[in-house]
């Protein structure tokens, strides 16, 4: 028993050691970009173009090109920002995708993953990410809140996600600015813009930027984004399955 003990202490000290090692790399680095600067341009809805290489839905949506050449691709063609997913088990990514993004372009990154941990906001950091995506569906308010205040504490801005009134409400009532709306049903997998035009009129549109995302897939799309008063839209299949992905994300920016 007293090993037992001992193991955990042992395993909390070596966790602080790692902690404190994070937090002393962070203090040395440049401050990130400001994500939500660069997406809240106003008379515009802004690209944030995201590097997905497959989803639980659809399978492998990107063939013959990388992370680092798509990241390229958006920047040229007039992305605001680009979203990198770093979750292996469903889509493909990884960490390393993010660092070696950062070092590639100079737009703002958002790190796409499922953060429920202080050390995945540590981590982001440190792998070159703006912002941190926090879904508010499978967080607490008292998750959401800790993660959050790490997080700028780390200079990371939060997109928090959301797909229902209730849960845009929770995120509202802790002051959140940065609000993402899933236009994707996670049991259906269904996308429907339809639920950004529902949530938006719960919105005070001072001084929050709203991101609509998922399903997004043409330029009709983002003018009615555009009309409903949004501020980005977060593309992902409909960029890295096209045929000519340049002219994709022009036909999106336009
Ligand atoms: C992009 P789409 O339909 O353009 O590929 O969607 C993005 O919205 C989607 O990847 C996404 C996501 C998430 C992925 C939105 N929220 C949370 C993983 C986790």
């Amino acid at each position: 028993q007293i090993v037992a003990v001992k193991r955990q202490e042992i395993q909390r000290l070596q966790s602080r050691v790692v902690v404190s090692q994070m937090e002393r790399e962070i203090s040395t680095l440049p401050p990130a970009p400001n994500f939500q600067q660069a997406i809240s341009v106003g008379g515009r809805v802004s690209l944030i173009a995201e590097i997905k290489y497959c989803s639980p839905s659809k399978g492998v949506l990107c063939k013959g090109i990388n992370h680092r050449q798509l990241a390229q691709i958006y920047q040229e063609n007039g992305a605001a920002a680009v979203s990198v997913l770093t979750d292996s088990q469903f889509f493909g990514g990884a960490l390393t995708n993010l660092s070696e993004v950062q070092q590639t372009i100079q737009l703002p990154l958002l790190r796409k993953d499922f953060i429920i941990h202080p050390l995945q906001v540590y981590q982001s950091r440190l792998a070159g990410a703006a912002a941190i995506l926090l879904i508010a569906a499978i967080l607490s308010q008292q998750e959401l809140t800790n993660l959050a205040h790490l997080a700028r504490a780390c200079g990371l801005q939060t997109l928090v996600e959301v797909h229902t009134e209730a849960e845009l409400e929770r995120v509202l009532s802790l002051g959140f600015r940065l609000i993402g709306i899933n236009n994707r049903n996670l049991q259906t997998f269904q996308t429907d813009l339809a639920v950004t035009a529902g949530l938006m009129q719960y919105i005070n549109r001072e001084g929050i930027t709203v991101v609509s995302e998922s399903g997004i897939q043409s330029p009709e799309h983002m003018i009615f984004l555009k009309e409903l008063g949004v501020q980005a839209a977060l593309v992902g299949e409909s960029l890295v399955s096209a045929a000519d992905i340049p002219a994709k994300v022009r036909e999106l920016v336009r």
